[in-house]
Order: structure tokens, then C-alpha cells, then sequence
């Protein structure tokens, strides 16, 4: 089974590091032909909270590239069974485009671990050959370096064919995955889930990043839950009206993850202070897309939307 790896950030290179470590056939593609160099130099590290080293993958089995260099051949050349697409959604561009058509074909599954909605119906146009899935993870990694990765936190992964049902024999990248130490399981639920996600992303992303706060400081006053929750009422409401009905615990639900992760910077607030742009157009700027094609409105989710893309 060859798995190509798209995108050498923090989730791409966890899981780069750890699929070859366990001896799957993985490539790494980078964006920068920089980065895929210093990675063949130095090889590809895991470390621990604390800065220690849990593991080390360098040599001639470590395969990386750089997608500049491929978006300039124009044959297909690296065919995957599997693609794992990990960049964020704004670099899902043309030249990206050009790029996953090179190495798929009808065989060819590409997995996509984005953040919010909208990606997948674009890939899907673009690529109608390929099988295009989706996975969510609540597996928690930071990139330290170029070639240094730190594992956050362990988490689960489900994996499902948006709209459709998986596959019987995604069972052997099931396997591959649970060998490398990530616990993944296959969903046919996996339009809730994304839905789900979207909600919780939507509701404490934008909001960590504007007041610049670790999650669990959210809980901290009555009147930023009260905003919390005016941005839960409205998603909830535009996926109901679009026929989208999710587990009445969800609310619960967010306060549990603010709790279990109180320390944590949102990926929003992340980009926020490394001065990148967000993933708000495909979270709350979804929400209001899709609110405005029922003819509803979400003020909040507007505001915090149009709030967030000036900062
Ligand atoms: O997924 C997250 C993110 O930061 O993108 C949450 C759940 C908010 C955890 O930080």
C-alpha cells in the first residue's frame, strides 16, 4: 500500500514520522523544496512534551519531495493508493489540484483532515475520478521545526466516505494506521461528525483567536459563554433548517472539550499569532454561506466572521 502524505505541517509530519517508522510505504510532500531538503538532511524527528526525542526517521527509505517541483512535470508518475491531503484549505489551489491529479487515478482514495466545509465538493469537481473521503482527528501534534515535530496528545481518527458509504477493503489502511499507534476507525456516520466538529470549531475558534485566550478561559465569564452560546443557536439553527440534526449533548459536548482542553491554543488562535491566514472562511464563513442560501440570518457568525478576516 503506498500512502502519500500532503503537507508537511504539524499533523503531516506525526503522521509521516510514525507510518514510516512502522514500515509503511509513506512519500512526504512538502510545499517549500526547502523544507524537503532540510527533512533529507536531517532526517524527521518526534519529540515529547518535553522535548524528548521518541523517535528518529532519516536515510534513503525517508521519500520526500517538494509539490513546487511536481507541479511542474506533467505525467503521471507517483501513483497512491492512498493520499492523506493535510495541507489547510487555502493552499487547496490549482497548482495543489494539478498536483493530486498527478499521483491519482479511479484507484486512488484521498482523505481530507480539514477543519470546516466546502474543500470536498471542490476537490470532488475538480478530481471526479477519485475517491475523495474525510477524517477527523482529535489527534494533537505541534510542528517545532522544519523536520521537528512535537505528539500533543494521543486522539482517535474516523474516516468516511462523505455522502456514501466506506469501503470493505479500507479495513487494511485501518490496520496500517493502528500499527503505526493511531487508533482509527472507519465511519459511516462520518457528514454528522463533520457537521459536529464544524459546530465545535465555529464556537471556540474564532472566539479564542479575537480575545486571544487558551480554551478553557472561555468558561471564564458569563458573558463570553453567552456569546459562545448566541454562535451555537445560530449554526444549530441553519443545520436543522437544512435538515442536519445533531446529538441534542452538543453543547454539553463544547463545554467538555473547553474543559478537557483548557490549556490549549485553538489552531485559529495559532494562525492568528503566527500572523497566517485563518481557516474562518470554512468555518463560520460556511455557516453564514449556508445561511444565506435558505434566505436565514446569522448575525453573530457573520460579525465574528467579518471580525476575524481583518485581524
Ligand atoms: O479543533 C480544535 C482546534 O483548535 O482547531 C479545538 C477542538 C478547538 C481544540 O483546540
Amino acid at each position: 500500500m503506498k500512502i502519500h502524505i500532503v503537507g508537511a505541517g504539524s499533523i503531516g509530519l506525526l503522521y509521516s514520522v510514525k507510518l514510516m517508522k512502522a514500515g509503511v510505504d509513506v512519500n512526504l510532500w512538502t510545499r517549500s523544496n526547502l523544507q524537503a531538503q532540510k527533512l533529507r538532511d536531517e532526517g524527521l524527528t518526534l519529540v515529547d512534551s518535553g522535548n524528548r526525542n521518541l523517535m528518529h526517521f532519516e536515510g534513503s527509505s525517508l521519500i520526500v519531495n517538494s509539490i513546487e517541483d511536481l507541479s511542474k512535470q506533467s505525467e503521471l508518475q507517483h501513483h497512491a493508493d492512498y493520499i492523506f491531503l493535510m495541507t489547510k484549505q487555502k493552499d487547496i489551489n490549482t497548482s495543489l489540484l494539478h498536483v493530486l491529479g498527478q499521483m491519482s487515478d479511479e484507484r486512488t482514495k484521498l482523505i481530507c483532515f480539514q477543519n470546516g466545509v466546502g474543500h470536498i465538493e471542490l476537490i470532488r469537481k475538480e478530481l471526479p475520478y477519485v475517491s475523495v473521503y474525510a477524517a477527523i482527528t482529535t489527534e494533537g501534534a505541534k510542528r517545532i521545526d522544519d523536520t521537528t515535530v512535537m505528539h500533543a496528545g494521543h486522539g482517535d481518527t474516523w474516516i468516511g466516505n462523505p455522502g456514501s458509504i466506506v469501503d470493505e477493503t479500507d479495513k487494511d489502511l485501518i490496520n496500517e494506521l493502528e500499527k503505526a499507534g493511531f487508533s482509527t476507525y472507519l465511519s459511516n456516520d462520518i457528514d454528522k461528525m463533520i457537521y459536529r466538529k464544524l459546530i465545535i470549531n465555529a464556537v471556540i475558534n474564532p472566539l479564542t483567536a479575537l480575545w486571544r485566550i487558551p480554551n478553557g478561559e472561555l468558561l471564564a465569564t458569563s458573558e463570553r459563554i453567552h456569546l459562545m452560546r448566541r454562535l451555537y443557536d445560530e449554526g444549530i439553527g441553519v443545520l436543522r433548517a437544512r435538515g442536519i440534526q445533531l446529538d441534542n449533548q452538543l453543547w454539553n459536548q463544547i463545554v467538555q472539550v473547553c474543559e478537557d482542553t483548557s490549556q490549549n491554543t485553538s489552531s485559529m488562535l495559532k494562525d492568528v499569532l503566527q500572523g497566517v491566514s485563518t481557516e474562518i472562511d470554512w468555518i463560520n464563513g460556511s455557516i453564514v454561506k449556508m445561511a444565506e442560501n435558505i434566505d436565514m440570518n446569522v448575525p453573530t457568525h457573520d460579525l465574528i466572521w467579518q471580525l476575524i478576516r481583518c485581524m
